[in-house]
């Protein structure tokens, strides 16, 4: 029995040496370790040895079991480095391999159209002031000179917090609070971007919330051609150097006299198609000289002080430069429409 032990470790311990894969190693450890092979019979057979022999032979048969796992373990570690060390010299990396595109994100277009304004102003010495979009109904509509009961309020009804706190419906109270904030009544020149909102119902044109860009220039002799000029230039630089501005009769609480401005159209240069209704001008923004009450309740003397303001949405300017059909692409964010003004 002594003998047949020995032989089955010397021939276990050859077939490890022999195994080249994991699963060779496995087969090894089964075929000589497992619950029907050899050595687990030699056990099972010890009740019938003698006293004397039984001892000899477990620890004999425990040693060759001890002895063959012990191989297969260290025959494992040895297969397993080897694996490894082919590994690594077979899955070199090529880092001449173009890289893979790693997806980047870009700036909102409502942004982009709101930075390239900004930009535009900036460069006619104008400041970007922004104000709250919770306001008290004093800056919203009072300082505006959209008294109480004043019909104008009714079309710009808003989200009301108390009866005296809204959210803002323009960006005009950013400019009243700014005026109102200079101490030394120096002139201001300044552009105020922002969200707004409306109690309105959404369709293609209409949101409940949008962005709005106001600007005000106050100083002494500020006229209605400073206006003009100003607004010219901002439209060229927007749509193009060829695009002729109009201004146009109109009505705003808080200017006086006040005018709506159009472009002409680019499509058919005035002459009239669809895109500007037959008209030959497509509507941009309103704008007007400052009314002296809404100056003088800013704390600047209209009899010194005069000045121009406009307003705009953003949106409305997005959609007409790049065709833009649906007020709620710029809220929803599918990025499929998104995607297509990265570079704009
Ligand atoms: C429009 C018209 C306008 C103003 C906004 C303004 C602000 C102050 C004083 C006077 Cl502090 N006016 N803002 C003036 C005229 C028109 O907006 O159609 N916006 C989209």
């Amino acid at each position: 029995m002594k003998e047949q032990l020995q032989e089955l470790e010397n021939e276990a311990l050859q077939k490890v040496e022999e195994a080249s894969s994991l699963k060779d190693l496995q087969n090894v450890r089964v075929a000589y370790l497992g619950k029907k092979g050899p050595i687990t019979e030699v056990l099972r057979g010890m009740g019938k040895l003698s006293k004397e022999e039984r001892p000899v032979i477990g620890e004999l048969a425990n040693k060759v079991r001890g002895n063959i796992a012990e191989a297969i373990d260290n025959k494992k570690a040895n297969i397993e480095a080897a694996e490894l060390e082919k590994q690594l010299a077979e899955e070199t990396i090529d880092v001449t391999l173009p890289g893979r595109p790693v997806p980047t994100g870009g700036p909102h277009l409502l942004t982009s159209i709101v930075e390239e304004i900004e930009d535009l102003f900036i460069g006619m010495g104008f400041e970007v002031r922004e104000g709250p979009e919770v306001e008290t109904d004093y800056y919203n509509f009072e300082a505006l000179n959209l008294p109480k009961g004043h019909p104008a309020r009714d079309m710009q009804d808003s989200f009301y917090i108390t009866e005296e706190i809204l959210l803002r419906t323009h960006t005009s109270p950013a400019q009243a609070r700014t005026m109102n904030a200079i101490e030394d009544k120096r002139p201001v020149k300044m552009i105020s971007p922002g969200k707004v909102y409306r109690r309105d119902t959404d369709d293609a044109t209409h949101s409940h919330q949008f962005t709005q860009i106001e600007g005000l220039y106050v100083d002494k002799n500020v006229r209605m051609s400073d206006l003009k000029g100003v607004l010219d230039r901002f439209a060229k630089q927007m749509f193009g150097e060829d695009r002729e501005i109009r201004l146009r009769p109109s009505f705003f609480p808080f200017t006086e006299p006040s005018v709506e401005m159009d472009i002409s159209c680019k499509v058919c240069h005035g002459e009239g198609c669809s895109v500007c209704k037959k008209t030959g001008w497509i509507e941009i923004l309103g704008a007007g000289m400052v009314h002296p009450r809404v100056l003088e309740m800013a704390g600047y003397d209209p009899k010194v002080y005069s000045g121009f303001a406009f307003g705009m949405g953003p949106e409305r300017i997005a959609m007409l430069k790049f065709g833009v059909d649906d007020i709620r692409h710029f809220y929803t964010n599918d990025i499929r429409f998104l995607k297509q003004y990265h570079q704009a």
